[in-house]
């Protein structure tokens, strides 16, 4: 499945329509990431990703309330002992917001890249890591751990080297999840059992080529 240049002209103007000048402006960040990470290591998902980078945060200003409308409306209800952080809802919302609102992107590449850019998942698709790395290394992006990880991704990746991009994929995908557990630690803040189980799965996924520098 591809989506045309017209069709993601059109998403890119709705997006605009729907959020704030400034997470428009760090969507459009992660747009330009995803495209540059799609080229070297999944050119054939290009428009898929175009898509999902766009929608990744269609959610994100939504209070807490609208959130957990939006899931009342597919019948999902989350037990007060289960309610993962406010931060985390919008990940769990964007999909369902694609399919109810932008029913021609909602590819399963598309759901499942959205569904899990915020916390990961223990058994990430190469498209679902992009969107990962690509939100996290995007260039409105300043603090320390994101410009050194830019600067390690598009080093250390090659044009049509795809395997071995693949693997510095994996590996920042590791380092960005690091980066946010300290970060989180460093605020008190919980950390998501997902988020925790990611980090497990990416270390075991790289042992065999853990990259230094
Ligand atoms: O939506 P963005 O700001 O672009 O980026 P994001 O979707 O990665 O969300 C980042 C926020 O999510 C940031 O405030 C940290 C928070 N977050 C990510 N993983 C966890 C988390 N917060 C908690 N409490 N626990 C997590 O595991
Ligand atoms: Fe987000
Ligand atoms: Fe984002």
């Amino acid at each position: 499945m591809r989506f045309s240049e017209n069709d993601i002209q059109e998403l890119k103007n709705e997006v605009k329509r729907r959020l704030s000048e400034k997470r428009y402006n760090h969507t459009l960040g992660v747009l330009a990431s995803a495209e540059k990470l799609a080229e070297l290591c999944s050119p054939d998902y290009l428009s898929q990703l175009q898509a999902a980078a766009l929608l990744h945060d269609i959610t994100k200003e939504f209070t807490e309330d609208e959130h957990y409308a939006l899931l009342a409306e597919y019948g999902i209800f989350i037990p007060e002992s289960e309610r993962p952080a406010a931060t985390i809802l919008h990940s769990i919302t964007a999909p369902l917001m694609i399919s109810r609102d932008f029913a021609k992107y909602a590819t399963n590449t598309v759901m499942s890249a959205t569904r899990n850019h915020t916390t990961g998942f223990p058994d990430m698709s190469i498209n679902d890591k992009i969107i990962f790395l690509a939100d996290f290394i995007e260039d409105n992006r300043t603090y320390p751990d994101s410009v050194a990880l830019r600067s390690f991704v598009f080093q250390n990746m090659r044009d049509g080297q795809f395997d071995s991009n693949s693997k510095v994929l994996t590996e920042a995908c590791l380092r960005a999840i690091e980066s946010t557990i300290n970060h989180l630690n460093a605020s008190d803040k919980n950390i998501d059992p997902i988020t925790l189980e990611t980090k497990t799965a990416l270390t075991k996924e790289i042992q065999n080529f853990r990259i230094e520098n």
